[in-house]
């Protein structure tokens, strides 16, 4: 494949006014002369991402390379950082909201402009994509995209087929959101992204309302759907899908694009029998651009531009989405994504699918504690 254009992404990016716009590695191999380059202490590095998101090679090589140490925590949701980062002090050089959080965060002051001339690589950086990002980070002055990619439902094919049929249901948003379908997987196990920041959207969406609306009766009707199916609930959790899709005990998710084909890979490694699928269903999904930033009180400084300017090799990014099943925004990274995964439209939509996809706007405060409050009567059954 020769030059990547994703228009198809930039529409679904521009959709929305207010808003935006595995397979394990076998070698990561990032590092021209990477191990020999770590003459020199070059400090340490904080850095603070999502879990099960990033090659396990990439921090290892960029620590020899760079001569650095790096510290790598991780997190399952934005609501989770932004405590952290709205807390103050948070230790961090380099963490990684999704873009809608980005753009609050930058209002609240979190972050400090990035100085582009510390990276070479940032000309790599898809352009349409940069455009659409610099809705919610205006002029691209605080965030480099990392991953993208959408929130759909995960599953086990032998159990949904059980239970319907065939898997035709998991391409709707009805195996979810009818109580006499989801009712129907309640004993294998359900388990739904404990984020009332993209559930809510998703049940709005599915009701035809606009996902990303401020009006508390609209919001209300997305909580009443989800209070339907309440029952058939079994967990709240953004991380713990993954294995429970892959061994079995779950069989069903919302959950992201590229955990769920992570957990379709485990089993297929575990050799279990198990098979998961993911499906981005017909009538929309949101679509997602996480996004690496520096924190303002940030120490390490050198080592965080170094780290972002890294990860934003063409070779970086493709062993990091052939790792993780996420796309990438760097674009010559592309002939070196394993056709698998290139090909895959679960991870790089067709246009027809990317058409349906909507951006997630920044939520107002108010709308924040409406969130809060709406998805705590939920999970404890008020
Ligand atoms: N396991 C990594 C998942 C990363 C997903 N990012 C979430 C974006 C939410 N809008």
């Amino acid at each position: 494949m020769g030059t990547w254009t994703p228009k198809w992404l930039c529409v679904a990016l521009a959709a929305v006014v207010l808003g935006a716009c595995g397979k394990k590695e076998e070698a990561a191999a990032p590092a021209a002369g990477g191990a020999t380059a770590a003459a020199t202490d070059a400090g340490t590095l904080n850095v603070y991402n999502w879990s099960d998101y990033i090659a396990e090679d990439i921090v290892p090589n960029f620590e020899r390379e760079r001569g650095a140490k790096v510290n790598y925590g991780v997190f399952d949701s934005n609501e989770v950082l932004e405590a952290k980062l709205l807390a103050g002090a948070s230790g961090f050089d380099v963490v990684v909201p999704s873009l809608q959080f980005l753009g609050r965060q930058i209002q609240a002051g979190v972050f400090q402009p990035l100085d582009k001339s510390r990276l070479k690589n940032y000309a790599g950086l898809d352009p349409e994509l940069m455009k659409r990002i610099a809705i919610q980070d205006p002029g691209n002055q605080y965030g480099i995209p990392y991953l993208w990619g959408t929130t759909g439902i995960g599953y086990n094919v032998d159990k949904v087929t059980a239970a319907f049929g065939d898997t035709a249901i998991a391409g709707s948003w009805d195996l979810v959101f009818k109580p006499e379908n989801i009712a129907k997987l309640k004993d294998c196990g359900v388990m739904l992204l404990d984020t009332p920041s993209e559930v809510l959207p998703i049940a709005l969406n599915y009701l035809g309302e606009d996902p990303n609306s401020t009006d508390p009766a609209v919001i209300q009707k997305g909580a009443d759907l989800l209070q339907s199916i309440r029952p058939y609930v079994q967990t709240f959790h953004s991380s713990q899908y993954i294995d429970a899709l892959a061994n079995g005990s779950a069989c069903l998710v919302i959950g992201w694009s590229g955990d769920v084909l992570q957990a379709r890979d485990r089993a297929v490694e575990a050799d279990n029998g198990v098979k998961v699928a993911y499906s981005i269903p017909k009538e929309g999904a949101p679509i997602f651009v996480d996004m690496l930033a520096i924190p303002k009180d940030a120490k390490n400084l050198d080592n965080a531009y170094a780290f972002i300017d890294y990860i934003l090799r063409p070779e970086v990014e493709a062993a990091n989405s052939n790792y993780v099943s996420y796309p990438n925004p760097v674009p010559a990274s592309l002939p070196l994504v394993d056709e698998a995964i290139r090909n895959d439209p679960t991870i790089y939509p067709p246009p027809e699918t990317a058409a349906k996809l909507f951006t997630l706007a920044i939520i107002p405060p108010e709308v924040d504690r409406l969130y809060t409050r709406l998805w705590t009567e939920l999970k404890t059954g008020r």
